[in-house]
C-alpha cells in the first residue's frame, strides 16, 4: 500500500478523499484567524506523500540557459537570504460542490475550505536562478518548470507544474522556495522539506516536495499543466474538450465566501441583525477593496467590515503584492421585517482592478469544476 506511510491528519478536517488524502478546513476555523494554523491548513495531494529526508535532501536546478546546481537544505539556508511572504493558497477546485449542483463535474467535492493563509519562510526562487546565471534576456527560456518527489505508483508520472519566467524572476512577485510555514519546518503533507510558493497563483503551481527546477522553452509537460486546471465554456464536455486550446490556469479571478453561518443552520436575529464572517481573495496580488453582503438573495446590500490585514500583508485594496486573503465580518440589518422562514445570504467581493464576481454559476460552469467564483449563497433558517 503506497499510502501506508502517509502522516496522521487533524480530526477537524473535513476529509474529501483518503487515498490520496484530501481534506478541507471547516468554515468556522477558517474565519477564526487571518493566519491558518498549520495543522488545519487544507491538504491537497494527488499522490502518496513522499518521505524526503531533510538531511540528505538535494534540490536540482538544471535545464536550458542555466548552469546546473545541486543544493542541500543547509546550503539553501546558509547561502541565500531568508525571505518571508504572507500568502494565501487556494485550490482551483475550491467551491466545486456548488458547481456540481448546476451539473455534475468530475473532481474532489470541495466546499469553501480548500484555501488557507500562512507566513511562508524560505529563499527567493529568483536568487537561486541568479546563482545559476540564468540569462534574463535569453528569449528562448520562457517558463520555469517544477517537479515534485511524489510519483504515481501505477504510471510512474511525477507531479509537476510551471510558471512563466517573468513571474519567477520578478522581485515583486515574491516566488519562494519555502522550508517554513508559520515559523515551523514544513510538515510532510505540506511539502517537507522544501516546496514552491507562488503567491497570487492557483495552488497547483506551488509544487510540494520539490525535486527539480527546470528552466525551459515550454511549459511543464505534466498532466496537471497540460490536461487539467483549464476551464472551457459550459457546452464543452469530456467528449469534446481540446485541452490544447486553453491556457493553464495561473492567476485566479476575485472570489469570496461566507464561512459563518453554515448552510442549513438555524439563526436567531439579535436586534434584527445576523452576523456573517468570511474571506475574500483575488489572484495576481490584487487587493480586496470591498465585500458586499446581502440577506435577501442579492436585492439589497451592506458593505462588510474588512478585518485588519494578515501580519505581513499590505493594506486593503493594494494594487499589487496583496497575496493574502482579506477576512471580513458584518452584522447585517437587511433581514429586518422579513416574513420568510428562510434567508438567502450572499457575498461578493471587488478587487483593486474593480473586477467583480459573476452572480451565478451556470455561465461559468466548466467540466473540471474549477475557478467557481460566483456569488457565494448560503441558505439559513430563521428561528422565530
Ligand atoms: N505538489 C506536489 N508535489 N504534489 C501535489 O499533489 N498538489 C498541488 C500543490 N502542489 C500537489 C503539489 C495542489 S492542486 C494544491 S491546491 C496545493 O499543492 C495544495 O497545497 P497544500 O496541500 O499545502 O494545501
Ligand atoms: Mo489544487
Amino acid at each position: 500500500d503506497p499510502y501506508a506511510s502517509d502522516p496522521a491528519r487533524h480530526p477537524s478536517f473535513i476529509p474529501r478523499s483518503e487515498r490520496p488524502y484530501n481534506g478541507e478546513t471547516p468554515g468556522t476555523l477558517l474565519a477564526a484567524s487571518p493566519i491558518t494554523p498549520n495543522e488545519i491548513f487544507f491538504v491537497r495531494n494527488h499522490l502518496p506523500v513522499p518521505h524526503v529526508d531533510a538531511a540528505s535532501y538535494k534540490l536540482k536546478v538544471e535545464g536550458e540557459g542555466i548552469r546546473s546546481l545541486e543544493l542541500s537544505l543547509e546550503e539553501l539556508k546558509s547561502r541565500f537570504r531568508k525571505h518571508t511572504v504572507t500568502a494565501t493558497i487556494q485550490c482551483s477546485g475550491n467551491r466545486r460542490n456548488e458547481m456540481s449542483l448546476v451539473r455534475h463535474v468530475k473532481g474532489l467535492s470541495w466546499d469553501q475550505g480548500a484555501i488557507g493563509t500562512a507566513v511562508w519562510g524560505g529563499v527567493r526562487l529568483r536568487d537561486v536562478l541568479k546563482v545559476g546565471r540564468l540569462s534574463e534576456d535569453d528569449m528562448h527560456v520562457r517558463h520555469i518548470q517544477f517537479e515534485g518527489y511524489d510519483k504515481d505508483p501505477a504510471s510512474e508520472e511525477i507531479y509537476g507544474a510551471s510558471i512563466p519566467l517573468h513571474k519567477a524572476l520578478s522581485l515583486y512577485d515574491d516566488v519562494l522556495l519555502a522550508y517554513e510555514m508559520n515559523g515551523q519546518p514544513l510538515s510532510a503533507d505540506h511539502g517537507a522539506p522544501l516546496r514552491v510558493v507562488v503567491p497570487g497563483v492557483t495552488g497547483a503551481r506551488s509544487v510540494k516536495w520539490l525535486r527539480r527546477i527546470v528552466p525551459s522553452s515550454s511549459e511543464s509537460p505534466s498532466h496537471w499543466q497540460q490536461r487539467d486546471y483549464k476551464a472551457f465554456n459550459p457546452s464543452v464536455d469530456w467528449d469534446s474538450v481540446e485541452w490544447g486550446s486553453a491556457p493553464a490556469l495561473q492567476e485566479p479571478p476575485v472570489t469570496s465566501a461566507i464561512c459563518e453561518p453554515a448552510p442549513g443552520t438555524s439563526v436567531s436575529l439579535a436586534d434584527g441583525e445576523i452576523t456573517l464572517r468570511g474571506y475574500a481573495w483575488s489572484g495576481g496580488g490584487r487587493g480586496i477593496i470591498r465585500v458586499d453582503v446581502s440577506a435577501d438573495g442579492g436585492k439589497s446590500w451592506t458593505a462588510a467590515k474588512l478585518l485588519p490585514p494578515a501580519p505581513g500583508a499590505p493594506p486593503h485594496g493594494s494594487y499589487s503584492g496583496a497575496w493574502a486573503w482579506t477576512l471580513w465580518e458584518v452584522s447585517s440589518a437587511a433581514a429586518e421585517g422579513t416574513s420568510s422562514p428562510t434567508l438567502e445570504l450572499v457575498c461578493k467581493a471587488v478587487d483593486s482592478s474593480y473586477n467583480n464576481q459573476p452572480d451565478s454559476i451556470g455561465p461559468i460552469w466548466n467540466l473540471r469544476g474549477i475557478v467557481n467564483n460566483a456569488w457565494h449563497r448560503v441558505n439559513v433558517k430563521l428561528e422565530s
